[in-house]
């Protein structure tokens, strides 16, 4: 089998300021199906298409941002090995319980040069989308209520130290470098964001460098198509959801967006297309001069608001 080792992002648990509205943003405007509560009074969703039983994990707080990330793994065995070679490269993990969140087995924990809190899993209950397994229909109800993203795509992170973690997603958690930006050329260009991917996507976590650790940029939600990004900005506009940047196309992975904001100021982005890339990818890199076009490619304009919001 090709694709072994980290499989995919497979949760998010982020902060929210009012728990009440946020559930009815997730729920009725981006249109993800609510799957469980949690004694701590977490609120689980997952996107329609999804068959494990959440990727989204609401906690209410003071302040937005994300407690952590999660990405699942192949198997028991491929999370221990793992767990080896992350202690192995010099970073400290800690095995959280099964069961701390709903419906999840066993999780490896620990903190990304960036300082962002990462995750690995092997196991999380299998619920399905709903269609069952046999003689499926293409879609469902589910599929037509809200914006109703078919799953979560990516994150972009920001934080300190990219280049370690560059090394580490690399060396140790077998992601490759599809796409990066460079600072000026008076720096001698070093890379101030990174787009890896471990799948055929064309990121499934990306990093730009910036001082504070820990921030959100934004979490990506996948749209099966660039007429379901347009309707995704009409359902926001019919939500009063404010939009950050789009719909457009980034130049940068080449995929269709919109940024807008969750009711806590959290950013997040309705998302489709890039193109497939493999292992053997020869990265891409843009310039100072073309960052403009990759965020923004139709406008070549370095949206203000790229660099300075985060959560
Ligand atoms: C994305 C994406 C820039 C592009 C950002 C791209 C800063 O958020 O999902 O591809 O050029
Ligand atoms: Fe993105």
């Amino acid at each position: 089998m090709a694709m072994t080792g980290v499989l995919r992002p497979g949760h998010a648990q982020m902060r929210v300021l009012d728990l009440a509205e946020s559930r009815r943003f997730y729920r009725d405007v981006l249109g993800l199906v609510e799957t469980g509560e949690d004694a701590q009074g977490r609120v689980y969703f997952k996107c329609w298409d999804e068959r494990d039983h959440h990727c989204l994990v609401l906690r209410e707080a003071d302040r937005a941002g994300i407690d952590l990330i999660g990405f699942k793994v192949l198997n028991a065995a491929t999370l221990d090995q793992l767990e080896r070679d992350v202690q192995a490269w010099g970073l400290a993990t800690e095995r959280v319980p099964a069961g701390e969140l709903l419906e999840t087995g066993e999780r490896v924990r620990f903190t990304l040069p960036t300082g962002h809190v990462f995750e690995l899993y092997a196991d999380k209950t299998h619920v399905g989308n709903g269609l069952g397994q046999v003689n499926p229909p293409p879609w469902g109800p589910a599929a037509d209520h809200g914006i109703a993203p078919t799953r979560l795509d990516h994150c972009l992170l920001y934080g300190p130290n990219i280049a370690a973690n560059k090394a580490f997603f690399t060396q140790v958690l077998g992601f490759y470098l599809v796409e990066r930006i460079v600072g000026p050329v008076e720096a001698g260009e070093p890379e101030i964001a990174i787009f890896l991917s471990c799948s055929h996507k064309t990121h499934d976590i990306a990093f730009v460098e910036y001082p504070e650790p820990g921030k959100l940029h934004h979490l990506s939600w996948r749209m099966p198509t660039w007429e379901r990004v347009l309707r995704a900005g009409d359902i926001m506009g019919m939500n009063k959801v404010p939009i950050d940047i789009g719909p457009t196309r980034h130049g940068t992975t080449r995929g269709e967006t919109i940024y807008a904001w969750d009711p806590s100021g959290n950013r997040f982005e309705t998302f489709c297309g890039g193109y497939e890339p493999y292992p053997d990818v020869q990265p891409i890199t843009w310039t100072q001069d073309g960052f403009g076009h990759g965020l923004d490619f139709p406008h070549g304009k370095l949206h203000e608001s790229f660099l300075t919001i985060v959560t």
